[in-house]
């Protein structure tokens, strides 16, 4: 009896929370007092739009969220975005939501979007990132550059020729990704950390052209360096990031800074428009409790990179065999019965 009342209290309490704090558009403050279990959603019935981009997780993410938007009653559209422009987008209302803010690579272009006003910091997932330059362990493993992974271990000719491919000039490779996401970042830092003489930086058209190079160098057997990131499903295939000097704020030469610096562990974020709260008020409570793993994220990008399934299809397939995970986000999303002090921190109503 006594967990009974102290449930209603909480209820009650929440909604008042919500309604006070929900900006006064009136169909939010109904659709806030909606009870549990329930699978149509009084969320406006216009489409949540979810951008994609080019890496796997991404996109299979981008189906995985729009399934548990469907799962309640919402409609989803899906479009293909640029990566970097998406938050003007979101911003101005033409995109709805972003799934996978990277730091390194769109933390700028968030940043801008975020302070002209319109697009809401929407909470981290779980998952810390690294996005840097690294190599297979195979590359270790026969010797091709000893002293790796210090960055230092670079400076040797005869470990750089180990890395030389017809397109290099005879200098080793590091091969970046597609040059939108980080724009000349590592072609700076290499000069910065006085490897220019020995190194360049080739771009990659794709992510799967980052994939296909690491399959050539090992039948090959040459070392490669790529551009390559975690949460991936590469984490489990046994990739080493290299260690360059520790990053701090104001290191990269975009910033100011020498441009003697790894990348940041970084945050990978969500992000709003600031409107979806009140059009899609119990989509938006969701998409705030949505948090992924470090290994949920790698098992979405491993489905399509490694099992080559569809991007869509490997997101119904994580849905079914993860409802565990995601039904604790959909059920109850906007009353009190089952939060626990996690959700109450976690929550964040503004
Ligand atoms: C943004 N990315 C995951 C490709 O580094």
């Amino acid at each position: 009896m006594k967990k009974v009342l102290y449930i209603i209290l909480i209820s009650v309490f929440s909604i008042t929370i919500y309604s006070c704090s929900s900006s006064s558009d009136s169909d939010s403050s109904t659709t806030s007092t909606t009870t549990d279990n329930d699978t149509t959603t009084t969320d406006s019935k216009m489409p949540i739009v979810i951008p994609t981009h080019n890496w796997s997780s991404q996109v299979v993410m981008a189906y995985v969220i729009g399934g548990i938007f469907e799962s309640i009653g919402n409609r989803v559209a899906y479009t293909p975005s640029d990566s970097q422009a998406v938050y003007e987008s979101i911003r101005l209302g033409d995109v709805t939501i972003s799934h996978e803010v990277w730091q390194s690579a769109f933390g700028k272009s968030f940043d801008a979007a975020r302070d002209k006003g319109g697009l809401l910091d929407w909470g981290d997932h779980e998952a810390r990132t690294l996005e840097d330059m690294g190599f297979p362990n195979w590359v270790m493993d026969k010797g091709l550059c000893p002293g790796l992974p210090n960055w230092e271990a670079l400076k040797s000719p005869s470990c750089a020729k180990n890395f030389a491919t017809p397109d290099s000039g005879g200098k080793g490779r590091w091969l970046e990704g597609p040059q939108s996401w980080h724009g000349e970042l590592m072609p700076q830092r290499l000069e910065a950390l006085g490897l220019g003489d020995l190194w360049t930086v080739k771009f990659a058209s794709s992510a799967d052209a980052l994939w296909a190079e690491l399959a050539a160098a090992e039948k090959e057997g040459r070392g490669t360096i790529i551009f390559n990131w975690t949460p991936n499903f590469t984490d489990a295939a046994g990739f080493t990031f290299i260690k360059f000097p520790p990053y701090y704020d104001g290191c990269i030469q975009e910033d100011g800074g020498d441009g003697k610096c790894g990348s940041p562990d970084g945050y990978l974020k969500k992000a709003v428009n600031a409107k979806f709260p009140e059009t899609h008020p119990q989509a938006a409570a969701i998409f705030k409790k949505i948090s992924f793993t470090t290994s949920q994220i790698g098992a979405m990008a491993d489905l399509v990179d490694t099992d080559k399934m569809a991007h869509a299809d490997a997101a119904k397939k994580w849905l079914a065999d993860n409802k565990n995970v995601w039904e604790s986000w959909t059920t109850n999303s906007t009353n009190a019965l089952v939060w626990d002090q996690g959700s109450w921190d976690s929550h964040n109503w503004q």
